[in-house]
């Protein structure tokens, strides 16, 4: 009910509505409509209220919450559902729960910081409170677990898209999920699956784009790799003669990065993961640039040339002959 009377207080704002339509639209009563104003007021919301006017929406909470992602969102799988919690262990263990308990597709787990945020391969994803977007969406592709890279292009071209729109800058994808802007690492996605044999059960696609860390906000083992968006519009002066917050805030960056993930899914479901791939070769730090990548316990060299529609990387091996990589670390000269 609350989220119903929240609805109509956006509609008319910055308007009033009175209680009286309020609670005649709603078919409740005015002391319902009283305690709905109360506990929306707890979630942050400002609301006044005059005895003579009614209610009115003064301004939204700081912090992003499930009912502002979602609303009026406009997109058709991801989104479905979205819960957001201010803290979690890592969003992607929650979403795998959730999709092992038969979650409907699409449905988003975000959180306000992580205290166990997770990179591939055992490492940790830094998740400092309110300045990052830390968020994992549960999927059901109809693929086979050797598709599953596509997956991680699909959502790499689509943070990077959404992180291009805020920043005003390009940003390029390192092979498979890491994605540089200024030279530096701003966002990382981890891709998880459950599957069988020949099928993918569920895969659970996590998302971190540092928002508003400045360089001395990283561990020092970061400082000189690592940028966020607001670090980025700053050092770029896009910021400067524009009011401070001409970055659009987290929130709209965690919504378009969910109408961009939306585009390129859908993409991938319908049969265009190729075109998905062409954009994301565009875009690609790793093509054409000589490697080194870790196989059997020793290290290779080449010249990755290609990125497979399944988002391999083909790599010509310095010794001779090609060889496709599924995943892994691979190191770029110069980068
Ligand atoms: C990744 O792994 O880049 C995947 C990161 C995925 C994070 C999201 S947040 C929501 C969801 N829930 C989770 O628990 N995880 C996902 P990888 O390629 O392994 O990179 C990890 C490495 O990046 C670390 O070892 C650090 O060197 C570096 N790193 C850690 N935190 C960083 C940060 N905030 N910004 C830039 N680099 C970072």
């Amino acid at each position: 009910m609350k989220y119903e009377i929240l609805k109509m207080l956006k509609e008319s704002a910055p308007g009033f509505v009175s209680g009286e339509v309020l609670s005649k639209r709603l078919d409740v009563s005015r002391t319902v409509v009283w305690k709905c104003i109360g506990e929306l007021k707890g979630e942050n919301y400002k609301i006044e209220s005059s005895s003579k006017k009614g209610y009115r929406l003064a301004a939204l909470p700081e912090e992003p919450n499930g009912f502002e992602i979602g609303y009026g969102l406009g997109t058709g799988v991801i989104g479905r559902e979205i819960f957001y919690y201010d803290k979690l262990d890592s969003t992607n263990t929650l979403a795998k729960k959730l999709a092992a308990e038969g979650c409907i597709e699409g449905t988003v787990v975000a959180a306000g910081s992580q205290t166990a945020g997770r990179g591939r391969l055992g490492r940790t994803w830094e998740s400092p409170e309110g300045k990052g977007i830390y968020l994992s969406v549960v999927l059901r592709p109809a693929i086979a677990p050797s598709e599953i890279h596509i997956i991680t292009i699909a959502a790499s071209l689509a943070a990077a898209r959404a992180i291009d729109g805020a920043t005003g800058l390009e940003s390029g994808i390192k092979w498979p999920n890491d994605i540089l802007a200024g030279g530096k690492k701003i966002c990382g996605i981890l891709t998880e699956m459950n599957c069988e044999t020949d099928r993918v059960n569920y895969a659970v696609c996590g998302i971190g784009i540092n928002y508003s860390q400045m360089t001395g906000d990283f561990p020092e083992e970061l400082k000189d790799r690592a940028t966020s968006v607001l670090s980025l519009k700053a050092s770029s002066g896009k910021t400067e003669g524009m009011p401070a917050d001409a970055a659009p805030g987290r929130l709209e960056l965690i919504r378009s990065l969910l109408r961009e993930l939306d585009l390129t899914y859908a993409a991938v479901t319908k049969g265009m993961g190729q075109d998905i791939v062409r954009l994301w070769k565009s875009r690609s730090l790793t093509l054409g640039k000589e490697i080194s990548f870790s196989s059997g316990g020793g290290t290779i060299s080449g010249r990755a040339i290609d990125i497979t529609g399944e988002g391999r990387l083909v790599v010509e091996c310095d010794g001779g002959g090609k060889k496709e990589i599924l995943s892994g670390e691979v190191s770029v000269r110069g980068l």
